[in-house]
């Protein structure tokens, strides 16, 4: 007879636990697999490259000539090849920004590429894009401005149907896409197919973003979509790529005036750090451009950002739990400046030199708590590299403990927690303590972990024994990882 006993005696160790002791339900709102793959890029680049390129401009009135588009040397396969070195794991391209002028050719407009000098009209940036994104194992997402200074029909309903004509061509034509993104810079003057006037419109109701949102789930049923709202990901409220301490990843988006919240209407001073137990799981996403704008302009190639502001702002960000969007605008060549590339592979250097190996990865732990006693939620855990395995304890325990022995004398400078976020956001405060002499020494206290918590300390420190005390927490904690790592120089 089989019994219940021999069922499991039968089976691995690891499966006949998981019968046994049930995992931790879910707290508070919960990440969508859309979003879970998205937090694991972390680092993804954002292509501002048009019109603008040509006319060292920021933003373009919408009656500039087409014919001015030519990128002669124009290269995806160089750019991607910079982007991914740099440890960038996706890339948006300004598909159409406030000008009008659509980088692929496009059927709704004579306003793009087909009607430029580049190649003839038979480019599409695009489409080398897609090639070159597939070919470099990079996602690829599209941002298209949903405010239009070329388009006569901005301002009535017809335009709304042309801007989804767009999203069409764009979010079927060029195979799968990781991420939708629609600023929330909306309305004002332009050329309007002549009119040249100021044409506003209402935020709340003009574009219908439900329905459009809708649309996208329907032809890219695995991409996020990026507004200052959502509904997937949230922009962070500022354009520096600095993410709040602590930043939540829930968040529940209100109006500038305290109502129904949409993009480019959001009280952003809360964007920043996102809400503690907000209903929504809304991560923030921090866009910053590599320069001072965000397109290319030939007087600001003395200005790119070093290596070493690059760090900073990685850990500003990343390390606090948001993705990192950085701008890198290629040039009129359709090429990424010399500047920029020698500060991407600076920064790409640093990262793999300091991330490569986690150097508490072989010590031996111990948990004060671990769930049901089981080897399944144990501490060792934390250690496995493993994204789908964590520590957990039992549900009425909120403030544990775990320590590492190193074995040895370990230099490290940087610390890195991830939380098991398909199970929320649960922990509010940790603190790491090192062993010196004969008692417990505090290293570091922090809040917020969710996706990713990096702690980047003043100097190294060198630690035989390290101890992390989860010291509050709104459900009992489930942690997916602890490691520590030695710095590489920037750059
Ligand atoms: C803003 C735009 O107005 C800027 O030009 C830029 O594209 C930035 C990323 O989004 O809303």
């Amino acid at each position: 007879m089989i019994t219940r006993r021999t069922l499991l005696a039968g089976l691995p160790p690891v499966v006949a636990a998981a019968r046994t002791v049930a995992p931790p339900a879910p707290y508070g709102a919960i990440p969508s697999p859309r979003q879970m793959a998205w937090h694991e890029l972390e680092f993804t680049a954002f292509l501002h490259f048009s019109m603008n390129t040509f006319t060292d401009k920021e933003w373009g009135y919408g009656d500039e000539d087409p014919k001015l588009f030519n990128p002669e040397k124009f290269d995806a396969n160089a750019i991607m090849n910079a982007l991914a070195e740099a440890g960038m794991r996706g890339v948006i391209l300004t598909c159409k920004h406030h000008d009008g002028f659509c980088l692929w050719p496009t059927k709704t407009t004579n306003h793009s590429v087909f009607y430029s000098s580049w190649r003839g009209g038979k480019g599409d940036v695009m489409m080398d894009m897609a090639t070159a994104a597939s070919q470099h194992n990079m996602k690829l997402g599209v941002y298209l401005s949903p405010w239009d200074r070329n388009n006569a029909q901005y301002g009535t309903p017809d335009y709304i149907t042309i801007y989804r004509a767009q999203l069409r061509e764009l979010l079927t034509g060029y195979g799968p896409l990781f991420e939708v993104w629609h600023d929330g810079a909306n309305g004002g003057d332009g050329f309007y197919g002549g009119a040249r006037a100021k044409r506003t419109i209402d935020k709340n109701t003009y574009y219908d973003w439900p329905r459009t949102w809708e649309m996208i789930r329907g032809m890219q049923r695995n991409a996020v979509i990026f507004s200052d709202v959502g509904p997937d990901v949230r922009w962070v409220g500022n354009e520096r790529g600095i993410a709040g301490d602590p930043c939540w990843a829930t968040f529940d988006p209100v109006g500038e005036d305290g109502g129904p919240a949409s993009p480019g209407n959001v009280r952003t001073a809360e964007s920043t750090s996102g809400q503690r137990h907000a209903s929504k799981w809304l991560p923030a996403e921090c866009d910053v451009s590599i320069r001072p704008g965000w397109f290319w302009h030939e007087a600001e190639n003395a200005k790119v950002k070093t290596p070493a502001q690059l760090t900073s702002l990685y850990y500003q960000s990343v390390g606090r739990g948001a993705t990192l969007l950085l701008n890198v605008p290629p040039n009129r060549d359709g090429l990424l400046s010399a500047e920029d590339v020698a500060s991407l592979k600076g920064f790409g250097s640093y990262l793999k030199g300091t991330f490569g190996q986690n150097l508490a990865a072989h010590a031996k732990t111990d948990a004060t708590h671990v769930r049901g006693n089981d080897k399944l939620y144990g501490p060792d855990h934390l250690l496995d590299g493993h994204p789908d395995t964590y520590w957990a304890t039992d549900d009425n325990v909120t403030s544990a403990d775990v320590t590492f022995d190193l074995g040895h004398a370990v230099k490290f400078q940087v610390i890195r927690l991830k939380e098991a976020i398909s199970l929320g956001q649960r922990i509010d405060a940790f603190t790491v303590e090192r062993w010196q002499g004969d008692s417990w020494v505090p290293v570091a206290s922090s809040t917020s972990i969710g996706p990713r918590r990096l702690i980047r300390l003043d100097a190294p420190i060198i630690a035989t024994r390290l101890r992390l005390r989860i010291t509050q927490a709104s459900a009992s904690p489930a942690l997916r990882e602890f490691a520590v790592f030695s710095e590489a120089s920037p750059g």
